[in-house]
């Protein structure tokens, strides 16, 4: 993807689950089809591959996806806790390229206006990255937050003439009901929300401080196809595993400029 901001395409034709800033802006998200079924096998292939990578010094191999999903439970600590660090779980190279020939882009491209992707921890390239959340482990989930109080506390500087960020987020393996990611409705309205700014493992997180106002968090059921565009000011964190099976997604930030004449 080129790292320039590009003309802003005409907006596709507005259908019913077209994804729109006004509509992400005033429910807080939107929920719409994002891979097809071969696109998602390929992003499995490539997060299998990176954990059978990183397996190898153990001596653990995956056969294949299904395997993955029916053996990686709370137990592989040590290979998860290697799996933490957001560089190794960062797309790259030839993985990267081929991520983003997904039509995931063009559908939000065509849809919202040309955007770049953040590259908040200035890695140098676009920041898409996946996680993996074990079944029935605490640990694996964090804390209710909103994507801009991490933009906030760390100052991250946004590309180049964009100021507006959408975050997307794709989930790879889920369970609907089970497992996925928790909003909490009208959040992104709620001005009376505050944090802490904790430094764990030498970065600065917010950790939210305030009461979780009026409505409770609740679960969407995404499954794997469609994905997630919400508000940066939403409340939302990733929810415990209920499902057997991990619960793995992909996630990004699409920055947009909002001033283009
Ligand atoms: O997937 C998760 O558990 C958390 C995702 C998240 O916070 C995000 O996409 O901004
Ligand atoms: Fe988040």
């Amino acid at each position: 993807m080129s790292y320039t901001l590009q003309n802003v395409s005409a907006p596709a034709i507005t259908e019913s689950n077209s994804l729109q800033i006004s509509r992400i802006d005033k429910q807080g998200y939107q929920i719409f089809d994002a891979l097809t079924p071969s696109e998602l096998h390929l992003v499995q292939s490539i997060i299998l591959s990176k954990i059978n990578e990183l397996g190898k010094s153990e001596s653990i191999n995956f056969s294949d996806w299904h395997s993955l999903l029916s053996s990686y439970t709370s137990n592989f600590s040590h290979l998860h806790s290697r799996l933490a660090p957001k560089p190794i779980r960062l797309f790259s190279g030839d993985d990267l390229d081929a991520v983003l020939k997904l039509s995931i882009f063009n559908r939000i491209r065509n849809d919202l206006g040309s955007f770049l992707i953040s590259d908040e921890e200035l890695y140098g390239f676009p920041e898409i990255y996946w996680r993996l959340v074990r079944p029935n482990t605490y640990s694996d989930v964090g804390p209710l937050h909103a994507d801009g109080w991490f933009w906030d506390c760390n100052h991250w500087i946004m590309p180049h003439s964009t100021d507006k960020r959408v975050k997307i987020w794709v989930p790879i393996a889920a369970e609907p009901n089970l497992n996925g990611l928790l909003v909490v409705n009208e959040s992104h309205n709620d001005s009376l929300m505050s944090y802490d700014v904790k430094v764990i493992d030498g970065k600065k997180k917010p950790v939210i401080s305030s009461i979780i106002p009026d409505s409770l968090p609740v679960l969407l059921p995404l499954r794997p196809g469609q994905a997630l565009a919400f508000n940066d000011s939403l409340l939302h964190g990733g929810a415990f595993n209920n499902a057997i099976t991990p619960r793995i997604s992909f996630e990004f930030t699409c920055c947009f400029n909002t001033k283009h004449a």
